[in-house]
């Protein structure tokens, strides 16, 4: 076990793909395995480190360069670092890989269709309507990763299942 090495696990997928799902389950595995970690999620780096960012491709970019960052502090001082955010552009993601050594992408693939059907926070409704702008899948690219370290199909598997998945290409690696 390589329990002081750290690293960067990127998620990157549409809304409601279950990339917070699957980070939360991979934290809980994580612990067990003796590791120290830390989930960035989306939603809450929203809420406190890019409070008051939109949706614009610019002010996403700042957003996932922000993660990329503390998520490379945390890396480099032994943290396994979960990251859970759509990062839609390649380009951005991309540049964080470079940035940061230990990186591992994790695809997390669902389809629009079966997003549409759990919408778990009723938005694609109101993306549908068009109540909201600029919204990723419907009214916003999405640029899918050309060679992630692992692909996740949830609209196939159940997330304990992707959890493994990725826990498995972890232990290849020899980050566990
Ligand atoms: S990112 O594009 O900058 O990576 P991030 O993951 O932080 O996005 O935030 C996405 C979350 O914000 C979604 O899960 C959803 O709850 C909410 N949201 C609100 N408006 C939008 C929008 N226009 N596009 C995508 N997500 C949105």
């Amino acid at each position: 076990m390589n329990q002081e090495k750290g690293f960067t696990l990127w998620f990157t997928g549409l809304s409601g793909a279950g990339k917070s799902t699957i980070s939360k389950i991979l934290e809980d595995e994580l612990l067990k395995r003796g590791k120290k970690v830390e989930i960035l999620d989306g939603d809450e780096v929203r809420e406190n480190l890019s409070k008051g960012l939109g949706f614009s491709k610019e002010d996403r970019d700042i957003n996932i360069k922000r993660i990329g960052y503390v998520a490379k502090l945390l890396a480099r001082n032994g943290v396994a670092v979960i990251t859970a955010a759509i990062s839609p552009y390649r380009q951005v993601r991309d540049h964080i890989r470079n940035e940061n050594k230990e990186f591992v992408e994790v695809y997390v693939n669902c389809s629009l269709y079966q997003c549409i059907q759990r919408d778990v926070k009723g938005l694609y409704k109101k993306a549908l309507t068009g109540e909201i702008k600029q919204f990723t899948g419907v009214s916003d690219p999405y640029e899918e990763p050309l060679n992630p370290e692992v692909v996740v199909e949830t609209h196939l598997e159940t997330p304990q299942q992707s959890a493994a998945k990725i826990i498995e290409k972890l232990e290849q690696l020899n980050y566990l």
